[in-house]
């Protein structure tokens, strides 16, 4: 299939913002917020449970007019509709994409191939809510007749970085008996250390795989049924100890799980897409199926937000605008993503994968080369601590890193004065960024002549503040919908198919064909470039000394 759309950099609302960012880098945050004195309460969005500043990024109302020009002339309008409507938008994959119906209410009609695919999602939500029942309230049982303790997550990539960022964001709505581990690394280690000291008969294994041919999580399958048989001493544990999620029933089957142990899901939901549906089996053992309704809620609240408000007030829309924006005209290669809430630790981790695999592509969607930047590097680590390591490259480096400050109005740990102490961190450090410290300033001070450059701060660093009321699983599941749409606006703009991730398979094809080489025992000739080549002969030369 091909697709005939104006390269980006010939569209007109493009020219016009090359035209207009120069205007933009003539001017700075300061001077907006000082000649605007309603600024911070104009460049805002504000919606149940969040609000969203955008008012200390480069721009004016006339950036956000050609901004959303630009999104008008690439057709993101319909393309949204096309997402909702499920059309094969993923094309390089034949597939639609539909991780909006995780979340659709169980009377909404989304037909695919003349089926409408609602009503299996809630027949799968279903029997994980009576599944998880069982296992939270003691009634299934390990093979020796002992209830869960233990459940182990086993997945790799989007079967893995949702449900161990979902467990660590609704810890504090978990069952406290229940204690969950995951492993993904084909590393031995990870195995090793997550499993250290459990007791296989309370443990219940989770194998979270869409294909069920994955390396890293069928090897760790294959260790884990192992590691229960050889304590269990019967291969007929397996049955009380392992469940599969996963769209391959005939891969599930030849692994030796029961199909009546399987959730399901569906082609048209892509691995960094999926931590709402069956991947999501672990969240939804820990938090009750109740608080994952609430969290689909919370998503579904945003695929409304996303689908139908004007541009000009849609939060992933804007958000998405400004991150083309920042790539486009200021050369920015990064965004840091900083959550001041340390439930959310592993929420950078996975807007990676959700940000870099989806938009981190050099091919338009007509096979072209692009001549311009696409996704941004993502990366962050949660407020404060962040601030004593990396924020001094935010404030007095060199480059320009737009940031992503996330915080919540009401703690879920209320202690003393930790959580006035810790926003009061959050709004320091926008308006540190945005507005710095002038030479004259740090001289007033009383700083030595000498001394002043390196304390003048120049500011003009742009970043998006998001408060939300509190970290509800609604507010979650709000946020990463907000991260998935916007990531849809940009792959629109950019061009690409954010829902394909070719890249990742060289990779995987030739540790395919290294793995038997690395064997000592293996004599035949190499074959790669002489790096390669020497690094494999000296690793068999010690591995075994
Ligand atoms: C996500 C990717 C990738 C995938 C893993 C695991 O969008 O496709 O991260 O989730 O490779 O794949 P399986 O779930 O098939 O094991």
């Amino acid at each position: 299939m091909t697709v005939n759309r104006l390269p980006l950099k010939q569209l007109s609302a493009w020219r016009a913002l090359t035209e207009h960012s120069q205007v933009i880098s003539q001017t700075s945050l300061k001077t907006m917020f000082g000649v605007e004195s309603r600024r911070g309460a104009r460049f805002v969005v504000k919606e149940p449970g969040i609000y969203f500043d955008y008012s200390k990024n480069l721009i004016t109302g006339e950036t956000i007019r050609l901004l959303i020009a630009l999104a008008e002339e690439s057709g993101l309008p319909s393309r949204i509709e096309a997402m909702f409507r499920a059309e094969k938008i993923n094309i390089t994959e034949d597939r639609a994409v539909l991780h909006v119906a995780l979340r659709a209410p169980r009377e909404e009609v989304i037909m695919l191939d003349g089926e409408n695919v609602v009503p299996g999602v809630h027949g799968v939500l279903d029997r994980m809510a009576d599944f998880s029942s069982r296992v939270r309230s003691g009634d299934w049982k390990g093979y020796t007749g002992k209830p869960v303790r233990n459940i182990i997550n086993i997945g790799i990539g989007g079967s893995d970085l949702g449900p161990v960022m979902a467990f660590e964001a609704l810890r504090h709505y978990s069952a406290r008996n229940l204690k969950f581990h995951f492993i993904s690394n084909i590393d031995g280690t990870d195995f090793a250390e997550a499993t250290h000291g459990l007791d296989p008969a309370e443990t219940l294994i989770l194998v979270c795989s869409k294909t069920f041919t994955t390396l890293e999580t069928m090897t760790n399958a294959r260790t884990a049924r192992r590691w229960l048989v050889d304590a269990l001493g019967s291969e007929e544990s397996v049955r009380n100890h392992f469940v599969a999620v996963s769209t391959n029933a005939d891969e599930v089957s030849k692994f030796g799980i029961d199909t009546d142990n399987m959730f399901g899901f569906w082609d048209w939901v892509g691995g960094r897409y999926s931590m709402d549906s069956a991947i999501g089996l672990s969240t939804m053992i820990a938090i009750g199926p109740q608080n994952f309704r609430a969290m689909l809620d919370g998503f579904r609240s945003m695929d409304e937000h996303f689908r139908r408000t004007p541009f000009e007030r849609n939060i992933p829309v804007l958000m998405g605008l400004l991150s083309v924006w920042y790539a486009g005209f200021f050369g920015a290669e990064t965004l840091a993503v900083l959550p001041y809430d340390q439930y959310l630790k592993r929420f950078p981790a996975y807007l990676q994968q959700l940000t870099m695999e989806s938009n981190g592509k050099q091919t338009t969607l007509d096979g072209r080369r692009v001549d311009y930047q696409t996704s941004a590097v993502f990366w962050g680590e949660p407020g404060t601590n962040g601030q004593h390591s990396f924020y001094q490259l935010l404030h007095q480096g060199t480059r320009l890193i737009p940031c992503d400050f996330i915080g919540f109005c009401r703690s879920l740990n209320p202690i003393g004065d930790h959580h006035d102490l810790l926003m009061a961190n959050v709004f320091a450090q926008a308006e540190a960024l945005a507005f710095g410290k002038s030479a004259d300033q740090v001289r007033e001070e009383g700083t030595p002549d000498w001394l002043v450059p390196h304390r003048t701060f120049e500011g003009n660093r742009p970043s998006n503040t998001f408060l939300l009321d509190e970290l509800t699983p609604q507010a979650l599941g709000m946020l990463v919908a907000m991260y998935e749409h916007s990531v849809f606006t940009q792959g629109v703009i950019w061009q690409v198919n954010s829902f394909d991730q070719w890249g990742v398979e060289l990779g995987k094809v030739l540790a395919k064909n290294i793995a038997p080489e690395l064997d000592t025992a293996n004599s035949t000739v190499l074959r790669h470039d002489s790096s390669t080549n020497a690094l494999i002969d000296h690793y068999r030369s010690r591995k075994t000394a």
